[in-house]
């Protein structure tokens, strides 16, 4: 199955088949609009209060308003795993565009925002998480907002697809050799037994992930410290690992022509794949770090 087939859009539920936007669309015609991606495991939420309330964040940067309240919202989401019977690991797309209106770069007023929203499985990539990725480097080319959830994705398409063409699956970026993060996951240094990644600016999106992590890493005793690291950094890195809702927590094997620990996901890195893993009360994989109750980790 691709999308499960009953949608949210405009504050009710249709089926996929019926919704049809008309071409004259501010996200289609200017990006105009922002994006959730919301990890389901067993038909429940994962970091849910996190997605919405960077959703509002995200509306509110580019000035958009919907007529729901976070709780609103939060319902019809809950609803739309509900309606489609949803209980496998998956996500859940939704998007918030200006809404429909004939082209002009000004706002349109008294226009209402299009909203959607839909479901579709998405299995857990447990074997990538286990032996880890490999990532290229690449130059930040994005604009000064990347803290809002924007559907211009552009460069972070052309990044994604030029590390698939060096067989990689990921681009670190940076910008004046200072790693921002990845062109859909963050990123993150281990050195010392220290995690280092970028600070919480405008030049990166504040992961909901990331949350987590440093939350387990305050848990553990992992010292997490929100510093840029350098590209030139990375070649005497004790570990390297990216996050996001699909991806969790995946171990970065190799960066360009630097191997990372030997090609091996370090322990570190095992660690915080276990509490994470606990934490979302989804099957451990890792054999060598004791498994973690999600008491050890509160
Ligand atoms: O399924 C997918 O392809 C997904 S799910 C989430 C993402 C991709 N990317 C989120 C993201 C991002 O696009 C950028 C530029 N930086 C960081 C992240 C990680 O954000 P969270 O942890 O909220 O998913």
């Amino acid at each position: 199955m691709s999308v499960y087939p009953i949608v949210l859009t405009q504050g009710t539920f249709k089926h996929r088949d019926s919704l049809n936007f008309p071409f004259e669309e501010r996200g289609l015609q200017f990006g105009d609009g922002v994006y959730e991606v919301i990890r389901v495991y067993q038909g429940k939420y994962y970091l849910f209060n996190e997605h919405i309330d960077r959703l509002y964040r995200s509306l509110e940067e580019i000035k958009i308003a919907i007529p729901y309240t976070k709780e609103d919202f939060a319902e019809l989401l809950l609803e739309l795993l509900k309606k489609n019977d949803m209980d496998t690991d998956g996500k859940v797309y939704l998007q918030v565009t200006r809404g429909s209106a004939p082209r002009d770069h000004y706002f349109p007023e008294n226009v209402d925002a299009n909203i959607y929203a839909y479901a579709e499985p998405a299995a857990r990539n447990i074997e990538m998480m286990k032996t880890g990725v490999h990532t290229i480097t690449l130059p930040d080319i994005r604009w000064s907002y990347c803290h809002i959830k924007s559907l211009n994705l552009l460069p972070n398409v052309m990044a994604k697809q030029e590390a698939k063409i060096n067989g990689s699956f990921e681009a670190i970026q940076h910008k004046d050799g200072l790693v921002t993060e990845c062109s859909s996951s963050n990123v993150y240094l281990v050195k010392n037994g220290k995690i280092y990644t970028h600070p919480k600016t405008n030049g990166i999106l504040h992961g909901c992930v990331r949350i987590a992590v440093e939350k387990f890493a305050a848990g553990l005793n992992i010292p997490f410290i929100e510093e840029a690291f350098r590209v030139d950094d990375i070649a005497g890195a004790d570990e390297m690992f990216l996050t996001s809702s699909t991806t969790e927590i995946t171990p970065i094997i190799k960066v360009d022509q630097d191997v990372i620990h030997d090609g091996k996901p370090g322990q570190i890195t095992r660690k915080l794949q276990a509490a994470y893993a606990a934490d979302a009360n989804i099957a451990q994989f890792s054999e060598d770090v004791p498994v973690l109750t999600s008491k050890s980790n509160e």
